[in-house]
């Protein structure tokens, strides 16, 4: 088999693998932990010792997909959470608001100890929120979408969760605070084998003119499970080798079509 025959056969052999994240989208994988809790006697956090505190099963997330097309920002969650949530068992926590960080990523500590000591009085400060309408409609009411509107922080509306609340969980902007934009989000099943595995967010980050880098929080309204990261906004989209391959084909065929022509 020559080399291009060889390298279309593993172009086409990857795209099952590749269908299961956006083109385009820049993976966040969950590496966060947090503090574990207060310790009031010195004034300190305790160091988190795990990243799920609930069910796992249940809770974990596993990472966060974020695509730019300009500035229409859509990210994708995965974790059961969705699953479980969307069959409405009344004792499951629901699904919390987005947190974003105009200006970057700064979390306390590093990767190599999971953030462990992070909570929300150390670390990044988030600037806006995409707060998701119909979340907490109950077991009767479930939908598997909704609006989501985008808000400038304000920090008496955070609502914080967790052990001993050291988490932004979801935000409560009353009836006054103004909207900077209208989004939408969605459960789906983006690996495509008939269950519900992520929630998908969309918003127009056009009023925030954020800098080069976004700073992204979420978590579940008891922060069984928190996920954090930073991506690059707005970069554009690196062709995939196998997008390369077949572009590569496609130019040689119309080379040789050019040449044809040119003979006839
Ligand atoms: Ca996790
Ligand atoms: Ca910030
Ligand atoms: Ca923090
Ligand atoms: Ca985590």
């Amino acid at each position: 088999m020559n080399k291009i025959g060889a390298a279309l056969i593993a172009g086409v052999l990857s795209i099952p693998l590749a269908a299961t994240q956006e083109a385009g989208a820049i993976p966040i994988i969950d590496n966060y932990w947090g503090a574990s809790g207060w310790n009031s006697s010195t004034g300190t956090v305790i160091p988190g010792d795990r990243d799920v505190r609930g069910p796992g099963f249940i809770y974990d997330i596993t990472a966060m997909e974020v695509a730019f097309a300009d500035t229409l920002l859509e990210v994708t969650i995965r974790s059961n959470l969705f699953l479980y949530w969307q069959a409405g068992l009344p004792f499951i926590e629901a699904p919390g608001d987005l947190f974003i960080s105009t200006d970057g990523w700064n979390p306390d500590g590093t990767a190599a100890t999971s953030y462990n000591e992070d909570y929300f009085g150390n670390g990044e400060q988030w600037e806006a929120v995409i707060h998701l309408s119909g979340l907490f409609s109950g077991p009767s009411g479930l939908s598997s979408g909704g609006a989501a509107t985008l808000f400038a922080v304000d920090d008496s509306s955070i609502v914080y969760g967790g052990p001993d609340e050291l988490q932004e969980t979801w935000y409560d902007p009353g009836d006054t605070e103004i909207s900077l934009g209208e989004g939408s989000w969605t459960l789906e099943d983006e690996d495509q084998n008939g269950a519900t595995d992520s929630i998908v967010i969309t918003m127009d980050l056009d009023s925030l003119d954020p800098g080069a880098e976004i700073g992204l929080h979420w978590t579940d309204t008891g922060a069984n499970d928190v996920i954090e990261g930073g991506v690059p906004v707005a970069v554009a989209p690196v062709p995939e080798p196998a997008t390369m391959v077949l572009f590569g084909a496609g130019l040689a065929g119309l080379a040789g079509f050019a040449r044809k022509k040119r003979h006839r």
